[in-house]
C-alpha cells in the first residue's frame, strides 16, 4: 500500500509520526493531519483546506463546529457538566422530554458511545422477552443481519460476520443469530423460534459499503416482528439524524421500530452522546440499578443533544441531504468514469465501487483526491463512501464532482 508520505509537509510528518510511535495502530488514516474544521471543510496544520466527505462516519451531519452547537457546548461546560446520576440535573429531564417528543416515544434512556446504544437495546430486548414474552430464562435469542456493524465491543463482534472485526477475540457472546440482510423469508425463519426477542438491523447498512435493501423491506420486517411478537431494534446511528434524506432512514418507509437507537449526529461530532428510545411496556422493564454509565444522560450532552436536534429541523437538513445527494449521484453518472461499476445512496449517504486492475486503486483515488482537497476514505478494499455534512450547497457539490473527475483520471 502506497503512503505517499513524501508529498507530506515536514509538520504533518512530525504529528503523524508521534502516531505511529506512541499510539496503538488500531487505524490506517489517510496521511493527512487535520487542526481545524468548519462547516463542509477541514483545514490542516498546513492550512490546506479539504472537502470532508466522511464527515466523522456521519457524525457530523449538521457541519464542522456549528456556531450554535458550540455556543450551546461552551455555555453549559461553563456552568455544569455532570452530575452522575446519582443526582437530578435541570437538563437531563428537559432534554428527555424534547427528545421523546422530536421522535414520538415515551422514554428515551442516555447513553455514550453508539456500541453502548446497541448494547442497552439488546440488554432491554432480553429484559422485555423474560418480563413480557415468557422466555425462558437465559435463553432470549437476538437476530441480527449479515454485514451489519455496530460496533467494537464483545458483543458487537460476536454479531459480525467481517473476519477483521472478530477473528482472535473469542469466545463469543451466546444467544446471537444471523441471516442475510434483506431476505425475507429467512428472516421469517429465524422468527419463528418462541425465543427470538428481537432482530437489530440497520435501515441501510453504513460500514458494509452503504448497502441498501429492496423497497418494502423494512416494511416487512415491521409486520414480521409484530407478527412473531418479536422487537424490531433500529440501528439508526449511521443512517439517522436526516443523513440519508429523512429524519430517520425508517421514514423512507413509514415504520416505527419499538427500539430505536441513535448516536453520533446527536452530538454534531462535539462529544459521544447516544440514546435509545422505546415505549413504557418495553422501556419500565429496567428497573433502578439495573443498567446506566457515568456519563449518560450528563447536562453538557443533554445540552449539545437539544441543539444537535434543533440544528436539524431549523436548517432542514433532511431536505438538503434528499436534493444534494440526488445532485451528487446525477453529477457522479455524467463522469462515465470507466472505473466506476457502481454509484449509490440514499440523501448524503453515498458509495461509489471501484473496479480497477491495481487492488490499491480506491487507496490511490482517496489520496488522489486528498491531493486536490477533497478526503474521503475506502471501505472493504474497492467501496468509496461520499458522506458530506448535509450543510453543503449545490454550488459545492459542482466542485466537488469535478475534483472527483479530475482525481479518476490519474487512476488510468
Ligand atoms: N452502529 C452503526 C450503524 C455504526 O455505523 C456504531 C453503531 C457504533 O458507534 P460508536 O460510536 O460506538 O463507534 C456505528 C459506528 C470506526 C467506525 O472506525 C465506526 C463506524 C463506521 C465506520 C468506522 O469507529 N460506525
Amino acid at each position: 500500500m502506497s503512503h505517499n508520505t513524501q508529498a507530506m509537509s515536514e509538520r504533518s510528518s512530525y504529528y503523524l509520526q508521534l502516531e505511529e510511535q506512541f499510539g496503538a495502530h488500531n487505524y490506517h488514516p489517510l496521511p493527512v493531519v487535520l487542526e481545524r474544521g468548519e462547516g463542509v471543510f477541514l483545514y490542516d496544520v498546513d492550512g490546506k483546506r479539504y472537502y470532508d466527505f466522511l464527515s466523522g462516519y456521519s457524525a457530523v451531519n449538521q457541519g464542522h463546529c456549528h456556531p450554535k452547537i458550540i455556543q450551546a457546548l461552551v455555555a453549559q461546560a461553563q456552568k455544569l457538566t455532570l452530575t452522575s446520576r446519582a443526582f437530578h440535573s435541570n437538563l437531563l429531564g428537559t432534554y428527555a422530554q424534547f427528545i421523546t417528543q422530536y421522535f414520538g416515544y415515551d422514554k428515551v434512556l442516555p447513553m455514550n458511545t453508539g456500541v453502548e446504544g446497541g448494547e442497552t437495546a439488546i440488554k432491554l430486548a432480553r429484559r422485555w422477552a423474560y418480563e413480557k414474552k415468557g422466555v425462558p430464562e437465559n435463553q432470549a435469542k437476538i437476530i441480527f443481519a449479515e454485514g451489519n456493524f455496530w460496533g467494537r465491543t464483545l458483543a458487537a463482534i460476536s454479531s459480525s460476520t467481517d473476519p477483521s472485526s472478530y477473528k482472535g477475540f473469542g469466545p463469543y457472546m451466546p444467544g446471537f443469530a444471523l441471516v442475510p440482510y434483506n431476505n425475507l423469508p429467512e428472516l421469517e425463519q429465524a422468527l419463528q423460534d418462541p425465543n427470538v426477542a428481537a432482530f437489530m438491523v440497520e435501515p441501510i447498512q453504513g460500514e458494509a459499503g452503504v448497502v441498501i435493501p429492496d423497497d418494502g423491506y423494512l416494511t416487512a420486517v415491521r409486520a414480521l416482528c409484530t407478527q412473531y411478537n418479536v422487537l424490531f431494534i433500529a440501528d439508526e446511528i449511521q443512517t439517522g439524524l436526516a443523513r440519508t434524506g429523512k429524519m430517520l432512514a425508517c421514514d423512507h418507509e413509514n415504520v416505527r421500530p419499538d427500539i430505536l437507537i441513535l448516536g453520533k449526529a446527536l452530538s454534531g461530532g462535539t462529544m459521544p452522546v447516544a440514546a435509545i428510545l422505546a415505549d413504557d411496556d418495553i422501556m419500565l422493564n429496567i428497573l433502578p440499578g439495573e443498567h446506566g454509565s457515568t456519563y449518560g444522560g450528563n447536562p453538557l450532552a443533554c445540552a449539545v443533544a437539544i441543539a444537535a436536534l434543533e440544528v436539524l429541523k431549523e436548517e432542514q437538513l433532511a431536505n438538503n441531504a434528499e436534493a444534494m445527494g440526488q445532485l451528487l449521484r446525477s453529477e457522479l453518472a455524467k463522469l462515465q468514469s470507466p472505473f466506476i461499476t457502481t454509484i449509490r445512496g440514499k440523501g448524503l449517504l453515498n458509495a461509489i465501487v471501484i473496479k480497477h486492475s491495481n487492488p490499491d486503486a480506491s487507496w490511490d483515488l482517496c489520496l488522489a483526491l486528498k491531493e486536490l482537497g477533497l478526503l474521503a476514505k475506502p471501505t472493504h478494499g474497492d467501496k468509496i463512501r461520499f458522506a458530506p455534512p448535509l450543510t453543503i450547497t449545490e454550488a459545492q457539490i459542482l466542485e466537488c464532482v469535478a475534483i472527483i473527475g479530475q482525481a479518476l483520471a490519474t487512476l488510468a
